[in-house]
């Protein structure tokens, strides 16, 4: 049973007060906040096996081996990908993101190659790919969306025979829009193409399974999914990570190495070079056990009823223009918007001090401001822990700062 108030309850800074209110906290796509598991983790692990991994024959150094190794798994299980040596651990969506563009990109990107892309990816998923293609001569085409932020159907023409490689997000960090990844997928498979998936957004929020997406590569970020900072996954299909380079070199991803070359490790060891983030990635397995307790089933499910929630009270609200989809089950509940001529970072200044902690600006996807018209959008994004009631106090707040600017505005003109 989903119950958000006990849910409540394993998040300690949800106790806490901003500017003497409560804490409301709407800033989940951007990072979300952490149970006391995951920070129990962290504390364990530095009072009772801090080790390094991989090198030490020492008893916490075969414990701290173990238990980071065992969160390979779990993440294996998280999305269903069928071998353990496709999960790469890196620092984040974007490293993951550019681990490809180097490790693929650069052995498979020629000159008049085509990287089909989508007008509204973050900056993460844009410019390695603006970079790869500046190296090889390689063409970036762009999908482009239709009024209420859908994919338009032209993917259909623009995946053809010069696609090397489609990289679209599942779902938007700041349109909610989940994409019909499985379906482009067949259509880039079809024409040879390789996928990649940013989930960085999804995987947090419903269940991904890359088998059932058949993509090729998936990044994410464990900070999103109630996990800490610096730990990130690549999954990259099997028979594509057999024919990858490394992407950085030096200890721990080697086999052997003389003064004059170099024998690389086993998979996925290769492709992590350096002492890794130990601490971090045992916490966010400590993140995905909590998170599989709730089920991702009912973590889509609480979204999309809150998402339906706060759609229908801040449509209510004059002047506020809503992006994205309007049918809940097409999105996230990462929800922007703007309101009249405010500007957004006037609205989230306002909020923040009702204690409402939303974002504003152009959500790393100046591409896609830019294609919606407008300089940047405040979003509030949701997560397991949120509730009904802050929504309403969202609501209040955004009128309460309509209220003070439409007051400051109407002195100035009388003055
Ligand atoms: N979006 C947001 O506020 P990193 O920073 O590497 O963990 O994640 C990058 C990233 C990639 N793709 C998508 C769809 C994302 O939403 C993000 C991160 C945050 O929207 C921070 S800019």
């Amino acid at each position: 049973m989903f119950d958000v108030e006990s849910i409540r309850k394993d998040f300690p800074i949800l106790q806490r007060t901003v500017h003497g209110k409560p804490l409301v906290y709407l800033d989940n796509a951007a990072t979300s906040q952490k149970p006391l598991a995951v920070i129990d983790a962290l504390v364990e692990y530095y009072e009772r096996y801090n080790a390094n991994i991989h090198r030490g024959l020492h008893t916490l150094a075969e414990e701290a081996t173990a238990r980071y190794e065992e969160v390979r798994e779990k993440v294996r299980r998280f999305i269903n990908a069928p071998d353990k040596v496709s999960i790469i651990f890196t620092r984040n969506a974007t490293e993951s993101i550019n681990l490809v563009a180097y490790a693929w990109g650069r052995t498979h990107i020629r000159a008049g190659d085509e990287i089909v892309l989508t007008v509204m990816e973050h900056h993460s998923n844009i410019v390695p790919w603006q970079v790869l293609a500046k190296e090889t001569g390689a063409v970036l085409r762009f999908v482009d969306i239709d009024d209420e932020g859908r994919l338009r159907d032209d993917w259909r023409e623009l995946i053809g025979e010069k696609t090397r490689l489609v990289a679209l997000t599942q779902m938007s960090n700041a349109l909610g829009t989940i994409n019909p990844v499985r379906e482009i997928a067949n259509a880039a498979h079809r024409h040879g193409a390789l996928v990649l998936v940013d989930g960085a957004q999804s995987v947090a929020h419903m269940p991904v399974d890359v088998q059932d997406l058949d993509c090729d590569f998936l990044a994410f970020s464990g900070h999103k999914m109630l996990g800490p900072t610096g730990v990130g996954v690549l999954y990259v299909r099997r028979s594509v990570l057999d024919d990858m380079t490394p992407f950085l070199t030096g200890g721990h991803m080697i086999s052997k190495v003389t003064l004059e070359e170099t024998t690389w490790n086993e998979l996925p060891w290769r492709f992590e070079a350096g002492t890794p983030n130990i601490a971090d990635v045992i916490a966010f397995g400590a993140a995905i056990d909590y998170l599989e307790g709730i089920g991702m089933d009912a973590v889509r499910r609480h979204d999309e009823a809150l998402t339906t929630y706060a759609l229908d009270v801040l449509s209510q609200i004059p002047n506020l223009k809503l992006y994205g989809p309007r049918d809940p089950s097409d999105r996230g509940c990462a929800i922007s918007f703007n309101y009249g001529e405010l500007h957004p970072h006037d609205l989230g200044t306002v909020l923040d001090s009702y204690g409402i902690a939303i974002r504003a600006g152009h959500h790393c996807a100046q591409p896609l401001m830019n294609r919606l018209g407008v300089p940047a959008t405040a979003r509030a994004s949701l997560y397991v822990y949120n509730r009904r009631e802050e929504i309403d106090v969202l609501a209040e707040g955004i009128q309460e700062a309509a209220r003070f600017f439409g007051d400051v505005i109407d002195a100035r003109t009388r003055a």
